[in-house]
């Protein structure tokens, strides 16, 4: 590991302190160290469209406008060889919280994720890409354990 000095805003270095507080880091280096990450999450799966991954794409919709929740769910049929799994939240009376798991190419990800969230009526869409080098599970035996937590498949 190297030690690396940078020069930052007072007023940003109060937002990472702020942030880094509420997320529970022990440090500032710790916290940057995740933000850097972050950030190259999303600069590599700009590149890269056709390496593989896993995503999570969330949004908020109004079920009651006319034929959206119908016209979302014809969307992610139509490309049910990325959909993994979805999770339905009815959020209040008129909103509904989607978070799909996709798994595919990243473009073929984001072009979903650009269909869904450009719908009239879809708020706060967010396509969180993860590299599949991260959650590939090939090199892992069948049956593992999340620290004490039951095995699973
Ligand atoms: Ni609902």
């Amino acid at each position: 590991m190297q030690r690396i000095t940078i020069s930052i805003d007072d007023d940003l270095l109060e937002t990472i302190d702020r942030l880094s507080e509420r997320r529970g880091y022990t440090s500032r280096s710790e916290a940057l160290r995740d933000i850097v990450r972050d950030a190259v999450v999303r600069e590599q799966s700009t590149v890269s469209g056709s390496a593989n991954c896993y995503a999570a794409l969330s949004y908020v919709y109004e079920h009651e406008t006319r034929d959206l929740a119908r016209r979302l769910t014809s969307e992610q049929h139509r490309h049910h060889d990325l959909s993994v799994s979805t999770l339905h939240v009815h959020v209040g009376r008129h909103d509904c919280l989607e978070i799909a798991v996709l798994k595919g190419t990243v473009d073929d990800v984001k072009g979903l994720a650009d269909s869904v969230t450009s719908q009239r009526g879809v708020r706060y869409g967010n396509l969180h890409i993860i590299p599949i080098e991260m959650a590939a599970d090939e090199d892992r035996p069948p049956h593992h354990s999340h620290d004490g937590q039951a095995p699973h498949e």
